[in-house]
């Protein structure tokens, strides 16, 4: 047993509210004890504001390196699909070790910004010439490695994917490195397995790709290989996927899912932007989670979640960084709360009931479905791990505040600059708003973009 430490917060909000004088006792990265309505002793670490750090559920870690690369207008008309080809173009040119350093920063900067487990969508398996690696799990072990030296918490998602488009349109060269079968999969979540299995807090899941990139027989197949784990699935992220998934099968893609697959409270529909209120009361009774990107579905041009009327039907929600072209925790949820008010002209449109505080309404339900959606541990119970964020009280956006209105103050005016420490298991990876290896990993990422974008 390592010795154990005790932070003090002044102010610490958990999954039952918020609570004052509160002392976590951490001993080896779990919460050992906590005592709320205590003043600090003279040994503890003492903080102003805590809380539950945020999980991450859904993000592809290589795309942040090319964050802001496919922002001028190309040919004709730009949209989602043409920013698909911008990222295979990026894609072929990775190797393990590339992958690596990117997903080091990405993993990095997500701690800084308060996110302590990410959920990673991961379907780069193949090299560059479509044959599997020596060993199948070759880039899933680099994510477990860039995890490994940030401290990030990580739930694997090994991704599924079949086909290039619904009804068995045959993948393109371009996602070669992308597809497997579901026998080559299974090899591929055995690989992913082991190599998890020195990293502390993973979990594993399965992620088919898309109802367009497998057919339904090999999601039957690829479903049964791992009962009783997170599935995710990118899913109505798109109109002309919509229409598309129409005139496929006749259903609308949640639809679908909903009548081909036993969906329930083990599933994150990704996106699910274009839902209609059949859906939405579909989705809410599965108690699936919708894994909201706000940011990355502005940036696409997805379109806008139905939030007032999903969270008025009781679905759940989690958020996720997706493309990773900014990794801000604060952002994503002031964005969905945005688009909400910019669509309605009216304000609070997420708060709840009368009274109810947009920032505490947001910073609960994306806490609680992120969590179910990833296997997280409860944030904050005893013996859960100690993930835990503090904030700069002296920032300006906070000055006075206390109760909901810090995350108020956090999600609408403050943003990510306000975060101080954030523990990891108990580790302070980062302090000051910095992480501890920040310049390793950048100097890294460094030369690895220079090589890249040469
Ligand atoms: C992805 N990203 O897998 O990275 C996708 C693009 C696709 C988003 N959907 C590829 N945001 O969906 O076919
Ligand atoms: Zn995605």
């Amino acid at each position: 047993m390592g010795t154990a430490t005790t932070l003090h917060f002044a102010s610490l909000f958990t999954p039952d509210g918020w609570c004052r004088d509160a002392r976590v006792t951490v001993a080896d990265g779990l919460v050992s004890a906590l005592a709320m309505d205590t003043p600090p002793q003279p040994e503890d670490e003492r903080h102003a504001v805590g809380f539950p750090g945020m999980p991450n559920l859904h993000s592809h870690a290589f795309q942040r390196g090319m964050a802001g690369l496919a922002e001028h207008r190309g040919q004709g008309e730009d949209s989602f699909w043409t920013w698909r080809e911008a990222m295979y173009r990026f894609v072929h040119a990775l190797d393990p070790d590339t992958f690596e350093a990117i997903a080091a920063l990405a993993y990095m900067e997500m701690l800084e910004a308060g996110f302590t487990r990410v959920g990673e969508f991961h379907y780069l398996h193949n090299a560059p010439d479509g044959g599997s690696y020596d060993n199948p799990a070759r880039m899933a072990g680099a994510l477990a490695a860039a995890a490994a030296s940030t401290g990030q918490a990580l739930t694997m998602l090994p991704v599924f994917y079949a086909q290039g488009g619904f009804g068995g349109i045959t993948a393109g060269a371009q996602q070669r490195r992308f597809v497997t079968d579901p026998e080559s999969y299974g090899r591929l979540l055995e690989g992913a397995r082991a190599a998890l299995a020195g990293l502390d807090d993973a979990r594993l899941g399965i992620a088919p790709h898309s109802l367009r990139a497998v057919t339904p027989a090999s999601l039957r197949e690829v479903l049964a290989l791992a009962p009783a784990v997170p599935v995710h699935i990118h899913i109505a992220e798109q109109e002309r996927e919509v229409a598309d998934c129409r005139d496929w099968s006749g259903a609308r893609p949640v639809q679908w899912l909903m009548d081909n697959a036993d969906v329930g409270a083990d599933w994150c529909l990704v996106h699910a932007t274009h839902v209609d209120r059949s859906e939405l009361a579909a989705i809410a009774r599965s108690k699936a989670v919708v894994g909201l990107c706000p940011i990355t579905e502005a940036n696409l041009g997805d379109g806008v979640f139905p939030a007032v009327e999903a969270l008025g039907q009781g679905v759940r929600f989690g958020i996720g960084s997706d493309s990773n072209v900014r990794i801000d925790m604060t952002e994503e949820l002031r964005l969905l709360e945005y688009g909400q008010r910019l669509i309605h002209r009216r304000r609070n449109c997420l708060a709840g009931s009368e009274g109810g505080s947009t920032g505490r309404v947001l910073f609960e339900r994306a806490l609680a479905g992120g969590q179910q959606a990833l296997a997280a541990p409860s944030p904050l119970g005893l013996g859960s791990t100690a993930d835990i964020v503090s904030l700069n009280a002296d920032h300006p956006s906070l000055i006075g505040r206390s109760g909901d209105a810090l995350l108020d103050g956090l999600m609408f005016a403050a943003g990510q600059g306000a975060i101080d420490c954030v523990w990891r298991r108990g580790i302070k990876w980062v302090e000051g708003g910095r992480h501890r290896n920040r310049d390793a990993i950048r100097a890294r990422y460094r030369m690895t973009l220079e090589g890249l974008l040469a």
